[in-house]
């Protein structure tokens, strides 16, 4: 049943939803909704409550830049701090009152006949939906936890929590644990679980790149700078995104130069860890910046420790007591975590969009990969636009920079259809391809594809279809505003171009 008819639908209140509704309501629509399965804004800041989430962009750069926030208490903001960030900025600008929150979308299908989408969510078990003349995938990658496809899962008996989908009230106090996974989520989560259990297994497939963290609490008089001298945070901003643009350029062009963070890290190893077995097994066999660099002045003391043993033979398979690895040793645990990650390229939410033809943004990419016009728009998916789509992902800096761009392109998206009675936009499939060459092309000598790594920046087919290599400012500048030439466009009466 059809409750409701909308201009704009928005899938997501986290960072890139959340600044999509606002941007929107700045430029005049008010006829949006929000949906989002959880209960407040937040996204993935909301999700992951996992001890020691964290962020490792600084505090000044990881927020929106027309929301400065001069009250961070550190230089690298914690979860807590950033959920209620976001909430704020929400509440500022009133965004609660067009939000549906507890609704999870089940299915979103482009009507030829109408130029509309059909969205289906259900909401306190009733199956419900609305048409929008556009909808705004504001989901994020890192959004569906991944479970490593290991034998024996099934059989465990005791108790196995995801990173993405913890559960706080579960007291890990003197219990054995292992942890599967030894990348971003892992390295905040083993330090917090190494002071409080009885013994950890750390199980590491590949040892990954990790600098020291330069956290520290901001004194109240930083505080009274931030909010009192005029364009402070601004600058510090500026200069935190400049010294991470040098770093995106060494990752794209010439990885020899990221040489310096790899020196960084053989220190971190050496000054964290006495063991010299313990420090050969923990140093990365592939080029750094390959994978995510990580940050920490915590694991590697953790991994020192004499309750915590690092394993680095494979997981043979899950048993119903805990883990046996491939030479055959078992190790019974109470809890097993799992840091497992997220499907990115394989999300199951690409199941639920369906555009032209019939056909999911899983069947359309299932042969050519994951694709978009600017990280937004798809052939076979007319007016439906993707917030941090394929290759805008970054691992160097802030993806509220990339939000915030693509913001840019949405706004005036809307400003350009609205002005000519536009009710269908699609982009060219010649658009798209040769926007997605010029990816590869520009990926071609990076650490991406060249530094030895697997990596979830890779799809099935080797491609990285999740990162923008390069600059940043390239895609701010291709996104200032919305280039009709490269869409087939059709007014109510007739097509335009
Ligand atoms: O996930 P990951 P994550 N057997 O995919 C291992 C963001 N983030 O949740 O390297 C054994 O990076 C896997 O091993 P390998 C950030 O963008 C940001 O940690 O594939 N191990 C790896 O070690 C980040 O990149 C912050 O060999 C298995 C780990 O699990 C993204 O989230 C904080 C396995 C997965 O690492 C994801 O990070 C946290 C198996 N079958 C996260 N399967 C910030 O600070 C997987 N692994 C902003």
């Amino acid at each position: 049943m059809t409750t409701h008819d909308v201009e704009i639908a928005i899938i997501g209140a986290g960072f890139s939803g959340l600044g999509a509704a606002i941007k929107l309501a700045q430029e005049g629509v008010d006829d949006y909704v929000l949906l989002d399965r959880g209960h407040d804004f937040g996204g993935t800041w909301r999700d992951n409550v996992y001890p020691g989430a964290a962020c490792d962009v600084p505090s000044h750069l990881y927020s929106y830049s027309f929301a400065l926030n001069p009250e961070w208490s550190r230089s690298y903001s914690h979860q807590p701090e950033i959920h209620r960030y976001i909430n704020a900025v929400a509440d500022e600008h009133q965004i609660g009152d067009h939000a549906l929150f507890g609704s999870d979308v089940t299915h979103a299908e482009w009507d030829e006949a109408t130029s509309r989408w059909r969205i289906d969510y259900e909401r306190d078990g009733e199956k419900l939906s609305l048409t929008a003349r556009t909808l705004v995938g504001g989901v994020g990658p890192l959004c569906e936890p991944n479970l490593p496809d290991i034998d024996g899962f099934d059989d465990y008996r005791g108790k196995i929590v995801h990173s993405a989908r913890w559960d706080t009230d579960y007291d890990f106090t003197g219990k054995r644990v292992a942890v599967i996974g030894t990348g971003a989520s892992a390295i905040q989560i083993v330090p917090q679980l190494g002071k409080v259990v009885g013994h950890m297994d750390v199980y590491q497939r590949t040892a990954p790149w990790i600098i020291p963290r330069n956290e520290r609490p901001y004194l109240s008089v930083e505080n009274w700078a931030f909010k009192n001298i005029p364009g402070l945070q601004a600058a510090i901003r500026g200069g935190i995104y400049s010294f991470n643009e040098v770093v995106a350029a060494g990752m794209t062009y010439a990885p020899k130069a990221l040489k310096p963070v790899e020196a960084l890290s053989r220190a971190n190893i050496f000054r964290g860890i006495r063991d010299p077995e313990l420090r050969k097994a923990v140093t990365p066999k592939f080029a750094v910046g390959c994978k995510r660099i990580l940050k920490s002045n915590e694991w590697y003391p953790t991994l020192d420790q004499d309750n915590v043993e690092l394993v680095t033979d494979g997981i043979a398979r899950v048993t119903e007591t805990g883990i046996v690895t491939s030479d055959g040793t078992a190790r019974d645990v109470d809890v097993i975590v799992v840091a497992t990650g997220f499907h990115v390229t394989d999300s199951p939410v690409f199941d639920t969009i369906v555009g032209t033809d019939g056909k999911s943004l899983a069947d359309v990419w299932a042969v050519e990969g994951m694709q978009a016009y600017k990280g937004s728009f798809i052939n076979g998916f007319p007016n439906l636009m993707l917030l941090i789509g394929p290759s805008t992902g970054l691992g160097h800096t802030s993806m509220v920079y990339m939000i915030e761009s693509q913001l840019n392109y949405l706004v005036d998206y809307v400003r350009k259809t609205r002005a000519r009675g536009i009710v269908r936009t699609e982009v060219t499939k010649a658009a798209q391809d040769r926007f997605n060459a010029d990816i590869q092309h520009t990926l071609r000598n990076s650490v991406w594809i060249n530094g030895g790594c697997a990596s979830w920046y890779k799809d099935a087919n080797g491609n990285i279809t999740v990162l923008w290599p390069g600059f940043t400012f390239n895609f701010r500048n291709q996104t200032r505003s919305f280039d009709l030439d490269a869409y087939q466009t059709l007014t109510a009466d007739a097509v335009t171009t």
